[in-house]
This record gives structure tokens, C-alpha cells and sequence, in this order.
């Protein structure tokens, strides 16, 4: 039996009728006649980032970033999802502890959402912080598909308690647009504090004189943007001499580590991946990996009109920028190039603590095979590149146990390393012990180690992969199923 709104307004004008009915018939009614808190569409349209640079994308309510979606701790919400386009979609609400259903993995066996189609996802957000949203297709070698879209917008879960020691929050959602193929290999970025080691640089070098061929191919970028908007367009961020901004920061590039510096200024970090971090240390600028969020405090006391922005000049002078203004300030924006400041995400653990043992501890060795399919680089953990055909669970873990994982790197990029449906906490980087700082990404130099743990409390399939778009979508992923 379908029930369609006319009906159960009739059946609601009959209150009598209503304590006979069926309690079954009672619940899928409601169910169908419950508004959803929000409702996005998933179509092409276009994002004005300059006048004279407008692209046509995937967007999510024609818009980007997609609307930002605040939820309350623990409060259940519902999502409609339309789907406007002729292909299937995942939309993925990343950093959340969430059912399969509604976490928007292929290979955990949430479903899609249909090509001119729609599902309702509804789920107890958790945890709270900054969040966010985006599709999780396999783009492969199709750079109209996946996260080189601009199918990307926020998420903040409202904490039960926030004790908000600032004036405002602003959220700045960084993304790349306009991706092109190239084979000239990656620009070497120094982002990461600690050094090579030895013993996996030499498993990386035996591993090239195996595949010999050109290098692999890597994505690069013509336009840029903070907010869907190249810096010098669109509205700067007007502040007053003393405020304390809150700032949300995103990263919803498909592959990209990003930097944001303002200059004379110093940022407060007050939350890693939404998660509030045990030492609130101060930064000069700031390092974000693919899909990280940084929560950070700015005390403007430098006034003036500044550039806030990438070090990269290339990607700053090509729009990865937005203007800060201080009331009654005038001039061009200014930029001044920060001295150079490696990430460390020791400074931000508790001191002196020390993570609890682990039950079992699994180690992963990277691998990079250069062009080894059609020019890609295939990726493999301990040997394997995980298959999307079959789509075969990786690791068995037991529900309560703590598992901790190690992984060393024989590659010289930088992996954002995400698990789905799990907050992990980081026991070590680059060698250096640390304990507190909880993440859901975490930037794995080149030829350096981390470790992190969780406890197996999410049952079923949750997923692990490296969060560029290039790297998941060409074998490094594993899927873990907790029984
Ligand atoms: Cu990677």
C-alpha cells in the first residue's frame, strides 16, 4: 500500500480513526509525511570563481561550496538527496561516526543514489565539530567525475556545550578547479617536520627500477579558489581590531596539501578534524592534507588589508586567497611571504601522556608501481592494490579491540590517510610519540612512518584510503570489517 499525502491528511482529520489504525501503517506514514532538515541536489551548474573565469561542474544546489549543514550533537536529522544527473552518486559525510546506509561508500554497501533519482539518509550526527560533505565516486581517469568536482560543502555539528571564546566563526572551504593530466611527476613541498628514512627510500628506489616507464600520471590545476571564489572577487572578510574570529577550515581538494598564512597574524589551533585537541599551540600558517579540517582562533590585531593565502605563489597568484579587511583600513590587499614552518602534529598532543596498549597492532607498507595501469601509478598496502571488482574486506577486526595501525611510506608523496565511520587517535609521526590529538586524516610524509589506533566499536565495514582522489581510485584502500 502506498500512502500519498492526501491520505494522511485525511487520516489526520480523522482522529478517531487514527488510535485503530495499524500501528505499521501508522509509522511508514509518518515516516513519508517527516520533513527532511535538508534537501540537496546533485547537478551541473556553474560557479562563477572571477567574471572572467566561470567553470561548469557538479554542485551541490547549484552552489559552491555546497550550503553548510548544521546539525545538533546527537540529534537525529534527515537528508534528501536528489540526484539530477544521468549517473549514479555517493555522497559521503565525512569525519561522522554513521551507519553504512548513510556513510555513502560503494565498497562498505551503502547504496546509491540513483542517476535522476533520490534517497533519504537520516543518522544521529557524531562527533561533534567541523565536518564536511562531498561525493565518493571512483573518478579513475575522468576528471568530471569524483572530488575533481565541486560537489564539497560543510558540516558543523553543534557541541552540547560549547564554551565559544571567540566573536564569530567563519568557514573557508579551500578547492581546485579546472584539473588537467600531466606526467611531469609532483612539485616536492616541504610540509611535514621529520626526516626520510633511509630503509624506505631504498625499498622506493628497487621498486622504480621496476617500472621504468614515464612517470605516472599526476593532476594538476588551472584555477583556484577559497569559498568557490578566486582571490580579489567576492566579498572580503570584514573584521574589527580585537576580534577573535573562529575560523573552520576545509580542504576539499580531490589531492592537493594546501598552506593559508595571514600575514603578522598567528593562528590558535583549537580543533584537528572538528576534534578539539588537548594543547591549543599556536601556528604561524597553517598545513591542511586532502579532506583535513583545521579549527583555528585569530586575534586581529595587525590591522590593515591582507592577503590570506597559499604559499604557493603559482596557486595564490591563481586564486587560493581571500582578502581580510580591517574596518577603516583602505589599500591593496598586502601579502608578505612567511618563513618557511613545517607541520608537526605532536605540538597539539597531551604532554607527557601516552596512548593505551593496543590489542593487536597491523602493519602497512606503501607502495608506489610507477604507470603501471595505462599510465597510472598503481598503489599497493603490503603488496596488494585493492581490487574494485570484487570489493573484498581486507582485515577482519573484533568489535572492542583495540587495534592500532603502523604505516611506512616507501614513496616520496604525502598520503591524507582517512578511515571511515572511526575516530583514530595518533600514537606517533615521523617517530615522534605523541597521545590526545584525535583526527580522521592524517598526512603520512614521503618515506616517513605513522601510527594511529582506534578501538573497533563501528560494526561492519568501514573503509580506509588514502584521500587523493588519484591514489584511492588506483588500488590504496583497505576495508576493514568489524564482527
Ligand atoms: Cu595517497
Amino acid at each position: 500500500m502506498t500512502i500519498d499525502r492526501r491520505t494522511l491528511l485525511k487520516a489526520a482529520g480523522a482522529a478517531a480513526f487514527l488510535g485503530a489504525m495499524p500501528r505499521g501503517v501508522w509509522a511508514a506514514g509518518q515516516a513519508a509525511a517527516e520533513k527532511a532538515d535538508y534537501t540537496l541536489r546533485i547537478a551541473t551548474g556553474l560557479v562563477e570563481l572571477a567574471p572572467e573565469h566561470i567553470v561548469s561542474t557538479t554542485l551541490y544546489n547549484g552552489q559552491f561550496p555546497g550550503p553548510l549543514l548544521r546539525f545538533k550533537e546527537g540529534q537525529r536529522t534527515v537528508i534528501d538527496i536528489y540526484n539530477n544527473t544521468d549517473t549514479p552518486e555517493l555522497l559521503h559525510p565525512h569525519g561522522l561516526i554513521i551507519p553504512i546506509d548513510a556513510d555513502g561508500a560503494a565498497e562498505e554497501g551503502s547504496p546509491s543514489i540513483p542517476g535522476r533519482g533520490m534517497r533519504r539518509i537520516s543518522f544521529v550526527p557524531q562527533p561533534s565539530g567541523l565536518r564536511f560533505y562531498h561525493t565518493h565516486v571512483v573518478a579513475g581517469g575522468d576528471l568530471n567525475r569524483g572530488a575533481y568536482t565541486g560537489q564539497a560543502g560543510p558540516i558543523y555539528i553543534e557541541p552540547k556545550a560549547n564554551p565559544g571564546a571567540y566573536d564569530r566563526e567563519v568557514f573557508l572551504v579551500l578547492k581546485e578547479f579546472e584539473p588537467t593530466f600531466s606526467q611531469g611527476g609532483d612539485m616536492a613541498m616541504d610540509v611535514l617536520a621529520g626526516e626520510p628514512l633511509k630503509g624506505l627510500q631504498d625499498i622506493g628506489k628497487k621498486k622504480e627500477e621496476e617500472f621504468t616507464g614515464p612517470k605516472g600520471y599526476e593532476v594538476g590545476y588551472e584555477l583556484f579558489s577559497i569559498n568557490g571564489k578566486m582571490l580579489g572577487h567576492g566579498e572580503p572578510i570584514r573584521v574589527r581590531q580585537g576580534e577573535r574570529v573562529l575560523f573552520h577550515i576545509v580542504n576539499a581538494s580531490a589531492g592537493e596539501i594546501r598552506s593559508l598564512a595571514l600575514p603578522g597574524h598567528r593562528f590558535k589551533i583549537v580543533a584537528l578534524d572538528g576534534n578539539p585537541v588537548p594543547t591549543q599551540a599556536e601556528a604561524p600558517l597553517l598545513w591542511l592534507g586532502t579532506a583535513e579540517r583545521i579549527s583555528a582562533l585569530v586575534e586581529m590585531n595587525h590591522p590593515g588589508v591582507w592577503v590570506m593565502g597559499d604559499l604557493a605563489d603559482d596557486d595564490r597568484k591563481r586564486g587560493m586567497g581571500i582578502v581580510v579587511e580591517y574596518a577603516g583600513a583602505t589599500g591593496e590587499p598586502q601579502w608578505v611571504k612567511p618563513e618557511p614552518y613545517l607541520w608537526d602534529y605532536t605540538i597539539f598532543g597531551e604532554p607527557g601522556a601516552r596512548p593505551a596498549e593496543p590489542d593487536e597492532t597491523l602493519d602497512f607498507l606503501i607502495v608506489k608501481e610507477n604507470g603501471a595501469i595505462h599510465g597510472f601509478n598503481r598503489w599497493t598496502l603490503n603488496g596488494e592494490a585493492f581490487s574494485m571488482e570484487t570489493m573484498q574486506p581486507t582485515h577482519t577486526i573484533q568489535k572492542g579491540r583495540r587495534y592500532r595501525l603502523k604505516f611506512r611510506n616507501a614513496s616520496d608523496d604525502i598520503h591524507p590517510l582517512h578511515l571511515h565511520r572511526n575516530t583514530f587517535e595518533l600514537v606517533s609521526v615521523h617517530g615522534k610519540p605523541t597521545a590526545g590529538v584525535l583526527k580522521d586524516v592524517v598526512m603520512l610524509g614521503g618515506y616517513q612512518e605513522v601510527e594511529f589506533q582506534f578501538v573497533a566499536d563501528s560494526p561492519g565495514l568501514s573503509l580506509f584510503h588514502c584521500h587523493q582522489q588519484l591514489h584511492m581510485d588506483f588500488g590504496f584502500m583497505a576495508l576493514f570489517n568489524c564482527v
